[in-house]
């Protein structure tokens, strides 16, 4: 800590903050304060998440659901953007008949007819509180590049483990 530029007025600024950034970037997870965590530190990467595509049928959303054990998960496009998300309660509701499962609606309906698109992204930049905010009423948030491209998701448990060892932490 003691070779960080002091943080003063004027030119001196900008120096100061730069050499934070570099030795916030060197430390390690277990390291960093709340407040230096960024959303990239805690994310699952897309390629641990499990996601339907948009042309997908119902029939393999459910299915991708079920096997996963997951209640929801995110939806992309042919080129990896995301585009929104689907959950079991979804898919269950539209096959929901007045007298039966109308299970046929599962092959005949795409993902895309049904799906949430109005779901709340974060980017890797973002901190640790825009995370903390949003989970609190998801249990996943999506996590986009500038594009649009799927870069993972940020779940409730990471950011809830994160809080449990801050609280030990500062009991010490
Ligand atoms: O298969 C599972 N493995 C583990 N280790 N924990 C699981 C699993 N399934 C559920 N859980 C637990 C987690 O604590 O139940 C919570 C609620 O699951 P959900 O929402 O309702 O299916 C899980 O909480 P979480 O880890 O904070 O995850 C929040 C939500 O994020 C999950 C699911 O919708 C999504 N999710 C998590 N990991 C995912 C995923 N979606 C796709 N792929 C993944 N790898």
């Amino acid at each position: 800590m003691s070779n960080i530029t002091p943080f003063v007025y004027g030119s001196f600024i900008l120096p100061g903050v730069i050499e934070k950034e570099r030795l916030v970037m060197s430390m390690t997870r277990e390291e960093k304060q709340l407040t230096d965590i960024l959303v990239d530190d805690l994310m699952i990467p897309a390629e641990k998440v499990a996601h339907v595509q948009l042309n997908n049928p119902l029939e393999h959303a459910l299915l991708v659901l079920v096997k996963s054990g997951y209640s929801a998960v995110p939806v992309l496009d042919q080129d990896y953007k995301l585009v929104g998300m689907i959950g079991k309660t979804i898919i269950l509701d539209q096959i929901l008949g007045l007298e039966r499962f109308e299970t046929e609606i599962l092959s005949n309906k795409q993902v895309k007819e049904v799906m949430r698109d109005d779901i709340h992204i974060l980017t890797r930049k973002d901190n640790f509180l825009s995370g903390l905010k949003a989970v609190i009423n998801s249990p996943f948030i999506c996590v986009a590049d500038e594009e649009g491209v799927f870069d993972g998701i940020l779940t409730r448990r990471a950011i809830l483990k994160e809080l449990q060892k801050d609280l030990y932490r500062s009991k010490k």
